[in-house]
């Protein structure tokens, strides 16, 4: 049982219960605040949250002042009626008609859900191999350090996450940079932002925190405050980011980013602008890339990108007389593109160019890395260590993107080819926890390949159509509030988070469900034989393998809840830590790669036969690579750009999210609209070279977007955007072409 400590003041304040009360044990009647955060938008950090309880429920919540975080946006606030929706699923549900139509499900038992689902992996194992079964979450974070140990320890190295559409491609490009060392490559993934009075110029790379990540726009703007950091912003639309921040605003052509960023390099090198101790001591390949940069000038990058050249130099300028350092803030989702990691990396080599990285007000490393993270646990926890490299060589995703798979040390799979793998008898079966099927590009390709395997089991909150049509059986989950989670980090700050209500119906965790199944397969010594300890004994299998002297316990962070336990630096933060030896496993200077220095030309990649330069390449769709595709499709793709309201497929059902949008909306400027003859509000046909039939949605006009591109948020299972979108993927990350590519749109 969990106490609650910390709500004592506020206990005397509401006469309610005092110090310590128990968190289901609560008198009738009482009321009293719980500390959780919220996971609305699948993101860590999550922000705080106050939560007024009584009997068991929720009857209000508020931000939690002393927490890192501490806004509730919109979906933050509406989580209580995604909490109490009378939609969720409250039992074990077996499948009773054939996958691939409209369930008809039996309420079955946990006990015999466990026995089925083990009778299934098992019996794959046996017949065909334990890598058969794929083991996956989508975007939420909380499964996966359990998963990661479940499938480890049921001998499949398969197992992957959402994570290969998003984060880990701006990680995979960095490591092209700096080298495979995970913590290095993770700190620097997806940039940050300014240091007020030491970074000189913050170019912003399609990102739009205004509305993806509030808690890290109001970073931005402490730069902003300052008076001295100057702003590029680099997006094909007018966003509140570029609206708010931008001394100059870049409307790109989708997918063009790499020419620009070569373009920004070249006019660096060309003004003498770029450090030359750095390069001269830590660069690889420097003299192969400058030579390719001197391709990029003004005027052909204004020409590729469709902005115009005085736009472009001033930015240019502004790189030039500014200085450094400078940052690059980006986010996951850039590299939605089929030269994405090569556009990436063009981008990020402009920190080291100009002597940014891991000095005050650039991109810093983390000091003294700690071998835990809240997406993931402890490696140890998920025995991916002890494991991983005796299974390695059956994962199925190698003979697809090699790259991806050779610098992977946390057994992530690249879960784009999952028809592939099915196809081809290399997956049979799927314990999904947290997945839905129109994540991809040709969603029903995907939907199919979950249909043909011979059994798939899903754990999710809700019944969703377009995933768990396709599905065997489905287990019901216990929310964020429910249940504990994964430890919250910020920096070396580390929070608990344990339930403030019960579980609704027979949900269970993402925790227990994995160590319950854990067991069922036979593995009960590894997962302390499931049952309700689940939770606190994954917590403290996490904290005791945190390796790092007297790691807090479960019990020293309920003392200090709801105010987190910081582990201590043991020495000053570093910068540069590349001279201090502390890059490398074997402690020498330098970095990790290859040549033990950045590289400007990638070894790694010329190793498996790609050009070593981050090399800009035409979207394999678009006006430039395939003009005559574009004289029936002529406008460009711009999908999933985040919306305040909702995350990805969720949150539809929610009434105070819901009216902001309530139906699918394609975004198109006037100019487009007008040579169409269409109307604001019209219903819209949107058709793509690998789509005739297209989907349908309603037609805003807006000045928001760039002229020749639409706008159109993913997730919709009635106007999918993923059904006209290709799989073309990225031929080093395997990533797909959500951001790019050519559409039309007719009246419908
Ligand atoms: N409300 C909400 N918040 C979310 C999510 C959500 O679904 N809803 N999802 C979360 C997740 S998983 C992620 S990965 C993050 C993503 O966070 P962001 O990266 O901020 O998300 P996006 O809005 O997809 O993309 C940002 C901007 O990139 C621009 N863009 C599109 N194509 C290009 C291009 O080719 N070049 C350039 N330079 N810009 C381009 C878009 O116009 C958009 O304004 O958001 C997270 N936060
Ligand atoms: N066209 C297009 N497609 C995209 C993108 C884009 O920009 N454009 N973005 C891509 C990106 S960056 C991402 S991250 C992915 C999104 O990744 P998805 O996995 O598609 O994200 P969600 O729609 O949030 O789906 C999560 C599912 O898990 C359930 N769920 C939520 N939390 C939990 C939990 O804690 N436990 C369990 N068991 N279930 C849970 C939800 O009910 C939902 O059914 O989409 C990708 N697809
Ligand atoms: S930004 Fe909103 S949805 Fe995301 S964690 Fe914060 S309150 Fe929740
Ligand atoms: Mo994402």
């Amino acid at each position: 049982m969990l106490s609650i400590a910390g709500a004592s003041t506020i206990a005397a304040s509401t006469g309610a219960l005092s110090l310590p009360s128990l968190a289901f044990g609560a008198e009738e009647g009482s009321e009293e605040f719980r500390y959780s955060h919220c996971v609305m938008c699948n993101h860590g950090p999550h922000c705080g949250v106050k939560a007024l309880v009584k009997d068991n429920k929720i009857l209000r919540l508020e931000k939690r002042d002393g927490y890192n975080n501490n806004l509730l946006c919109a979906k933050g606030l509406s989580s209580t009626q995604d909490l109490y929706d009378p939609a969720r699923v409250l039992y074990p549900l077996r499948r009773v008609n054939a996958k691939g139509s409209p369930g008809e499900w039996e309420r079955i038992t946990w006990d015999e859900a466990l026995a089925e689902i083990a009778e299934k992996f098992n019996g794959i194992k046996e017949k065909h191999g334990a890598e058969k079964v794929l083991f996956m979450t989508g975007d939420p974070k909380e499964p996966r350090s359990a998963l990661q140990r479940l499938a480890f320890t049921f001998g499949s190295p398969n197992m992957g996450t959402e994570s290969s559409t998003c984060f880990k491609a701006t990680e995979l490009a960095v490591k092209l940079i700096v080298g495979p060392e995970w913590h290095t490559a993770t700190s620097l993934a997806t940039g940050a932002g300014p240091t007020p009075g030491k970074t000189k110029v913050c170019i912003i790379w399609g990102n739009n925190p205004g509305w993806s990540a509030p808690f890290s726009y109001n970073g931005l703007k402490t730069g902003q405050e300052s008076g001295q950091v100057k702003y590029i912003v680099v997006d094909p639309r007018i966003t509140p980011t570029a609206q708010n921040f931008a001394d100059v605003h870049l409307q790109i052509r989708p997918g063009t980013d790499g020419a620009l960023a070569l373009c920004f390099a070249n006019y660096l090198i060309e003004h003498d602008a770029y450090d030359k101790d750095f390069i001269e001591n830590w660069a690889h390949g420097f003299e192969e890339y400058r030579e390719y940069c001197t391709e990029f000038t003004l005027e052909k990058t204004a020409e590729i990108c469709d902005i115009p050249v005085e736009t472009l130099q001033k930015a240019c300028d502004i790189l030039v007389t500014e200085g450094s350092p400078i940052v690059c803030k980006s986010a996951a989702a850039f590299p939605h593109h089929t030269n994405g990691i090569n556009n990436y990396r063009a981008i990020m080599l402009l920190i080291p160019l100009t002597g940014s990285l891991d000095v005050p007000g650039g991109l810093s490393i983390e000091n003294e890395p700690i071998n835990f993270d809240e997406w993931w646990g402890t490696f140890e926890f998920a025995r991916s260590k002890e494991l991983l490299p005796e299974l390695d060589h059956l994962r199925v995703d190698r003979q697809y993107f090699p790259v991806w798979a050779d610098t992977d040390q946390q057994g992530s799979l690249q879960l784009n080819k999952i028809p592939e793998y099915v196809e081809n008898g290399d997956i049979r079966a799927c314990l999904m926890l947290g997945g839905n099927a129109m994540m991809w590009p040709q969603s029903h390709e995907y939907q199919e390949a979950f249909k043909n395997m011979e059994f798939v089991v899903a754990g999710d909150f809700y019944n969703n159509a377009w995933t768990h049509d396709y599905v065997d059986m489905l287990l019901p989950v216990a929310m964020s509030f429910e249940r504990a989670a994964p430890l919250t980090i910020f920096g070396r700050k580390v929070f608990l988070r344990e339930p403030i209500v019960e579980p609704a119906g027979e949900a269970r965790s993402d925790y227990r469900i994995c160590c319950d199944i854990g067991t069922a397969l036979g593995f009960g010594d590894v997962f302390w034989n499931g049952g309700p300890e689940s939770d606190e004994n994954c917590l403290r299998e996490i904290l005791r393998t945190i390796d790092v002297e007297n790691p807090p316990t479960l019990e020293d962070l309920r003392a200090a809840h709801p105010d987190p336990i910081e582990i201590p630096l043991k020495g000053e933060a570093q910068s540069k830590k590349y001279e201090l030896g502390l890059l490398r496993d074997d402690g020498q200077p330098g970095f990790s790669s290859p040549s033990g220095k950045v590289e400007f030309a990638s070894e790694i990649l010329r190793e498996h036969g790609f050009d070593p330069l981050p090399v800009f390449n035409e979207p394999v769709y678009s006006p430039v690579s395939t003009p005559d595709v574009a004289k029936d499709y002529p406008l460009v793709m711009n999908s999933g750009s985040r919306v305040p309201y909702y995350t990805h497929s969720k949150e539809r059902h929610l009434p105070w999210l819901n009216q902001f949008m309530p139906e699918p909306v394609v975004r198109l400027s006037k100019a487009d609209a007008e040579e169409r003859g269409l109307a604001d509000g019209d219903m819209v046909r949107i058709t793509s070279p690998v789509n005739d039939e297209g989907i349908v949605a309603k037609l805003e006009i807006t000045n928001i977007v760039r002229p020749k591109t639409i706008d159109m948020f993913h997730g919709w299972h009635q106007a999918n955007v993923n059904e006209i979108i290709s799989r073309d993927f990225d031929p080093i990350s395997g990533f797909p072409p959500f951001k790019e590519g050519l559409c039309q749109v007719a009246k419908a």
